[in-house]
């Protein structure tokens, strides 16, 4: 597995590197199907189901907070990439300007292109978790997902949405598109939850 593309952890790295996962080279990118090419003036976020129908512009989206964020990312392919810089917004201020519903336990992520995952509330409201617009200081690249993407550092990263565009929350778990063709319906990387029992 060592070479062309993957690269060994130091002793320090290591401790970072979840079981069953390798160093890439680089940041490899993984879509399925089609790289939607969506222009930030075009873009539209929605949030609907248990919470108050609402949707943002870019503008709108941008106006929240911006931060700065350094996080690992681990494929469920087996590929991780430690410290991953990120320049974009918390879901917690997100979920400020939001009116969710206390019953909505679970979300479903949408993204322009259909591709969809689930997410607990529990694991969506983590002070960590953000929508992000940059990466290494430059405008996200439509492959990783922009104008912009989800990032939730402590699960796999198909729960990072690319070309994020809805949140629909709902009362009880239901699947995406991955979870629906047998991965775990959480995706813990240090528990390994690859695939659903
Ligand atoms: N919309 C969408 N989001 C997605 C995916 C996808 O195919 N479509 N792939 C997921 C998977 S499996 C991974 S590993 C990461 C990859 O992100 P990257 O291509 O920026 O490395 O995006 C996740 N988000
Ligand atoms: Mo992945």
């Amino acid at each position: 597995m060592i070479g062309k593309f993957f690269q060994k952890p130091t002793t320090q790295e290591n401790e970072r590197v979840p079981p069953g996962q390798y160093l890439a080279k680089g940041f490899p990118v993984l879509t399925y199907g089609e790289t939607p090419k969506v222009s930030t003036e075009e873009w539209k976020f929605r949030v609907w189901g248990l919470a108050k129908p609402m949707t943002f512009t870019w503008q709108e989206f941008l106006s929240l907070p911006q931060h700065e964020f350094t996080a690992d990312f681990h494929c469920v392919t087996r590929w991780s990439k430690l410290d991953v810089k990120w320049t974009g917004i918390k879901v917690t201020d997100f979920l400020k300007v939001i009116e969710v519903d206390p019953k909505a336990a679970h979300i479903m992520e949408h993204c322009y292109g259909g591709y969809t995952t689930n997410i607990s509330m529990e694991d969506f409201v983590r002070e960590e978790n953000f929508f992000a617009f940059k990466l290494f200081g430059e405008p996200l690249p439509p492959e990783h997902g922009g104008p912009m993407r989800l990032v939730v550092p402590h699960l796999y990263a198909w729960k990072s949405a690319k070309w994020i565009n809805g949140l629909e929350f709902l009362e009880r778990k239901a699947f995406g598109f991955w979870e629906r063709n047998g991965y775990h319906h959480r995706g813990e990387p240090w528990a390994e939850e690859r695939y659903s029992d």
